[in-house]
């Protein structure tokens, strides 16, 4: 029996995940910090409210999306999808080495690992156009970090993430890979398809809605970390996608496009280095 991908299914999931990842342990914030942001943020609402004349009936369908949000358990998604990119943008903005992007909900940590070269744990009869996916990882000085690891995620032809979406794989299209003593990763999976967000919750209510629509380009995912040196989250973007100009994320800038180049078999092969900052 086959299960239906539903927008609440991954999003408890999602939701699920951020839970049990530990990035609230260190939470801190004081009262000052809370009543600046908090108190602006109540502010912007309310100077909406008053300059386009808010009607209750708009009130009301107000609360009852912001119910559903929680429902569908689509805040992670929500939050990543329209807010992450600015808050990616201030924690790295002192970096010298490769830009990164937002991590997006789907990242599950403690991924299985393998030494490059490799192949992404993939089903047999994987739909896709075979990619291999090769670089080096260097530090901001020019040295190879031969104790680098590259941990890529990402989605099937059809879209779907591996422990988000139903009958997959857990570890489907997703690993972490150790880089050999260059600091060299090659990694052999299949070209991910466009991405469109669960139309069926409350998020794509709001962009029916509204009139938008839910793509993001195709994209693979990436965290890179070596000892004394920041981790590097990032995604990458493949030219000529229709949707690389307008993510519904927000989340594309032009360092982050692959070079793809087609081989006489069909496949495709980039490479792509990553320089990572020192921990200063
Ligand atoms: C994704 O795959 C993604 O990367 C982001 C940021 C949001 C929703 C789905
Ligand atoms: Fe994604």
């Amino acid at each position: 029996m086959t299960t239906e991908a539903t927008a609440a299914a991954s999003g408890n999931a999602a939701t699920d995940r951020f839970r049990e990842s530990g990035k609230l342990a260190h939470v801190e914030a004081s009262q000052e910090r809370v009543s600046s942001l908090a108190g602006k943020l109540i502010k912007a609402a309310n100077d909406i409210v008053l300059e386009d004349r808010v009607t209750y009936d708009e009130f009301n369908a107000l609360k009852a999306w912001l119910i559903k949000v929680g429902e569908d358990g689509e805040w992670p998604l929500f939050l990543d999808v329209f807010l992450e990119h600015s808050v990616e943008e201030v924690a790295t903005s002192h970096r010298e080495g490769s830009k990164g992007t937002i991590e997006g909900p789907y990242y599950v940590p403690d991924a299985p690992e393998h030494r490059s070269p490799a192949r992404i744990p993939m089903r047999p009869d994987e739909k896709g156009i075979p990619l291999r996916f090769e670089g080096q990882v260097s530090s901001v000085n020019g040295t190879p970090l031969t104790d680098a690891r590259v941990e890529l995620w990402h989605a099937d032809e059809d879209g779907f993430y591996s422990q988000f979406a139903p009958d997959i794989p857990e570890w489907n299209l997703r690993g972490a890979f150790l880089v050999d003593d260059e600091g060299r990763y090659q990694i052999d999976t299949m070209r991910p398809a466009p991405y469109q967000i669960p139309t069926d919750g409350a998020c794509g209510q709001l962009i029916a809605a509204a009139g938008w629509h839910a793509w993001r380009p195709a994209h693979l995912h990436v965290k890179v970390s070596a000892p004394g040196h920041e981790l590097l989250t990032a995604q990458l973007y493949f030219p000529g996608d229709e949707h690389n100009d307008d993510d519904i994320a927000g989340a594309v800038k032009p360092e982050l496009l692959l070079d793809i180049e087609e081989t006489e078999d069909g496949t495709q092969r980039t490479n792509y280095d990553f320089v990572l900052d020192p921990v200063r």
